[in-house]
Parts: C-alpha cells; structure tokens; sequence
C-alpha cells in the first residue's frame, strides 16, 4: 500500500469517527445530589408533600440521593428547561415502584413533557429501578419536565433525570462525513485494483 493512500484511508478513519459530542445536560440537580429538591419545583398538598415526599439516602438508584413520592393526591415535581423549538431532546428518568409493606396499589405516574405524555401508568406493580428514555421535540424556547404522582400505600422513587438536547450533526459536519466516506471508497477500489492486478 502507497504511503499516499495509507494516508487516505487513515484520514477516511478519522472523518468516519462518530462526530456526536456529549450533549450538556440541561436538567439541574437531576440526580438530587444536593440532597434536597434544588431547582425543582415541587407542587401538590401541603400537609402530604411534607409528609410523603423528600429527598433522601435510603434508595438511590445512583449517588447518595434520591427522591421519593407518596401522595395520596396527586403531586410531584417539575423543571422548566431551555429548548429551541423545533430541535429534539433525549428525556430519561429512572423510576422504582417500592412496596414498603402496606401494598403497592392503587397508585399512578405521569410523565410529560411540554404537556406531552412521556410515560404514564395506573397501578404500576413492585418494581426495582428501570431507566426510561424518550426523545421529544420542544415547541417553544421554555419546556417543562413534569412527574405526577400519587401513591398512598407506598412510594415512587426517582433518580438520574436528565433532558439533552439529541446530537444532529451540522451540515458541515455531514459534508465531511461523505468527504470520508468518498475517500474510504477510493481507497477499498485501488486495494482491489491492487489485488486484481496482483
Ligand atoms: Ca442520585
């Protein structure tokens, strides 16, 4: 092989590494580290957000923290986050359904976001921490994350909520894709033009 087309396949190489970056997480305090609800907005009861919902060290699903619901009407908590309208965002969450002794159901859950319904459940049976992810497009520069909940017998437990914007490539970037992609196809035609001759 030509040092010429070494230097070809090896720059298809590089074009053709994923060009998607780590997204920044738009969510604050998603994984409630802090300890308590810091950036959330908490709503509902009064009286049984103070007794049924906290922030606590008993059952994470990451980190120290994690936070618990137990209402018997509905309440939660949400996040308003900035978008562009018209882009799309990767929304995840990991929820459990804890069964602390008194019987599971009746409960519900309801995740939405921009008023759109993520995920929702009536009745959801003991289940330990699953991590649910949902991409969505936002309609406006302000989107709100928002988890309705109720559950008098026992709790939700919530933890590692994260809203990213989805990686979309730039046109520029695409452009040096195919560049790569071209070069990588030359390359593979002068190696069989080579072997043929061979
Ligand atoms: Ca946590």
């Amino acid at each position: 092989m030509s040092a010429k087309i070494m230097i070809a396949a090896a720059m298809g190489a590089v074009l053709l590494t994923p060009v998607a970056s780590q997204a920044a997480e738009l969510i604050g305090n998603g994984g409630f580290e802090t300890g308590d609800f810091t950036d959330w907005t908490l709503f509902g009861d009064p009286v049984e957000l103070g007794q049924y919902v906290a922030v606590d060290t008993v059952a994470p699903n990451s980190g120290t923290y994690g936070a618990y619901f137990g209402t018997q009407t509905p309440g939660g908590i949400s996040q308003t986050v900035s978008t562009v309208a018209g882009h799309t965002y990767n929304i995840s969450f990991a929820l459990q359904v804890e069964n602390v002794g008194g019987g599971v159901t009746p409960n519900s859950f309801l995740a939405t976001f921009g008023g759109a319904t993520l995920y929702t459940v009536t009745n959801a049976p003991e289940a330990g921490y699953q991590l649910f992810s949902f991409t969505s497009t936002a309609t406006s520069a302000a989107t709100e994350l928002k988890f309705t909940m109720t559950n008098p017998p026992s709790f939700f437990d919530l933890d590692d909520i994260s809203v990213t914007e989805s990686a979309v490539p730039e046109p520029g970037v695409w452009a040096l894709m195919l560049v790569g992609f071209g070069l990588t196809g030359a390359t593979l035609r002068r190696r069989q033009a080579c072997a043929a001759r061979a």
